[in-house]
């Protein structure tokens, strides 16, 4: 059977935290969809890893770690990952495998999604720059190149020669990139690739016929969903519960658990509307507090007060059937928090999460606030000891999204999780 962790806002709620504490009652875990575009913190034992394409379950030594057809792979990222996580003492050997059918990110992707950021000038996505978009957008053209055709690098270099050259009359000169370079790098990347490759399907398969626990780390969020987020200042895959079921061949009978992790507040990196948003000294209070930078690109994370709109819609479109409320601790100085209970346009309350991002950009919103605890609740382990306003808040959010917040998360270590 198994557990699915997905962002509920717009990421880094916090899931690879929570793939932590599961993974030991799991014997397999997987990356469904994205590349190294993501990046989850897990404080394990003192240490901190930065996981960015490799799953979280690799911090549990029992764990086999499968990245999905789904996922687009840049494979000297993927080496360097690897070899940081030895340096920290993981051992990685015999447990992490990728699907032969996802596709790779080339140097060419990562270029063209610095052109394609600065063709669109100030309306940029604000992207990662590492390739996502150009690899899923080559993938979806029928262009793309996947790890199985790296059984034949020679054609691979014809096909990447073509793909180069197609780029090159679009972007011209202003396109820097060095095919050849690029292929003969690969000649040594293929041998050493070649013990991690599999075919996910029958893996899967021996998994389900094992009865395995197998758990999904979701990358990015729903509100970055190619789909159902608030495109086009999204991420290029579904990161909802849809690119679990294609981006892995788990099957919707496994499906036990969707746990939406959600943020006590709100953060979003890159651009596009962000009805929340405080651009004021709570906005700056919840970045140092939380310490809000992107652990792949640095960038300072914008922060917001808890946008419930957002969550209930979140929760339409995923299903969860708990949610892990991470970061409480960070609120605990607050006099007064705020949180989001209704979009309102031209004086008219909308019934759902808009589509539209004009009107997204131009909504009012409706905020219920609440009396802070300001008490520190970092260690405590067990929900009623927690104080009455803070208890206060979570049951408002389990009552307004219909949800309960099963984990409570109020530190940043393996241990700061309240289990309901
Ligand atoms: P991309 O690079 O094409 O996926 O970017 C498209 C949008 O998706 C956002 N995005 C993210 N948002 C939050 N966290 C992400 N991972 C890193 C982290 C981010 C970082 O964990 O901190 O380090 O900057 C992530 N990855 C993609 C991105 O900001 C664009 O809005
Ligand atoms: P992910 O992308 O959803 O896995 O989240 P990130 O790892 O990008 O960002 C979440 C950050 O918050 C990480 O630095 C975590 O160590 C940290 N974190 C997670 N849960 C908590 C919590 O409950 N309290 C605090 N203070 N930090 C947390
Ligand atoms: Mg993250």
């Amino acid at each position: 059977m198994a557990t699915v962790v997905l962002g509920a806002q717009w990421g880094d709620e916090g899931k690879g935290k929570l793939v932590d504490i599961l993974c030991p009652t799991a014997q397999l875990c997987l990356r469904a969809q994205g590349g190294d575009n993501a990046g989850h913190t897990i404080v394990a034992n003192g240490v901190t890893y930065d996981f960015h394409i490799l799953p979280s379950g690799l911090t549990n030594p029992k764990c086999l770690n499968l990245i999905g057809s789904g996922c687009v792979v840049n494979v000297p990222g993927f080496f360097k990952e690897l070899d940081a996580l030895k340096v920290n003492g993981l051992d990685t050997d015999g447990r992490i495998f990728i699907s032969d059918r996802a596709h790779i990110v080339f140097d060419l992707h990562k270029k063209l999604d610095g052109l394609e950021e600065v063709e669109l000038g100030a309306g940029l996505i604000g992207t990662t720059k590492k390739g996502i978009g150009p690899t899923y957008s080559t993938k979806m053209s029928r262009s793309g190149i996947r790890i199985s055709d790296l059984k034949d690098l020679d054609d691979v270099a014809e096909r990447l020669r073509r793909m180069a050259g197609n780029f090159k009359k679009r972007f011209g000169d202003l396109l820097e990139y060095d095919v050849e370079e690029e292929i003969s790098r690969f000649k040594d990347y293929v041998p050493r690739l070649q013990p991690y490759i599999t075919d996910i399907v029958p893996k899967i398969e021996e998994a389900k016929a094992r009865k395995d626990t197998m758990l999904i780390e979701g990358a990015n969020a729903i509100m970055l969903d190619i789909d159902h987020g608030t495109y086009p200042f999204v991420t290029s895959s579904n990161t909802g519960l849809g690119g679990v079921l294609t981006g892995t061949t788990i099957g919707w009978r496994s499906l036990r658990e969707v746990i939406g992790v959600v943020k006590a507040y709100t953060t979003r990196v890159g651009s596009g509307p962000f009805p929340t948003e405080q651009l004021n000294e709570y906005g700056e209070k919840l970045q140092t507090v939380g310490r809000e930078w992107g652990v792949t690109t640095g960038r300072k994370r914008r922060c917001g007060w808890l946008d419930l709109v957002v969550v209930k819609y979140s929760q339409a479109v995923n299903d969860y059937t708990s949610l892990n409320l991470t970061k409480l601790d960070i609120l605990d100085d607050f006099d007064t928090i705020k949180v989001a209970t209704e979009y309102s346009l031209n004086g008219k309350k909308l019934p759902s999460f808009p589509a539209n991002i004009p009107e997204l950009a131009s909504v009012d919103v409706t905020y219920q606030e609440f009396p802070g605890w300001k008490q520190s609740i970092r260690g405590i382990k067990t929900y009623e000891e927690l104080p009455e306003n803070c208890r206060k808040y979570i049951e408002f959010i389990d009552d307004f999204v219909g949800v309960k917040c099963r984990w409570i998360g109020t530190g940043p270590e393996r241990e700061s999780m309240i289990e309901r």
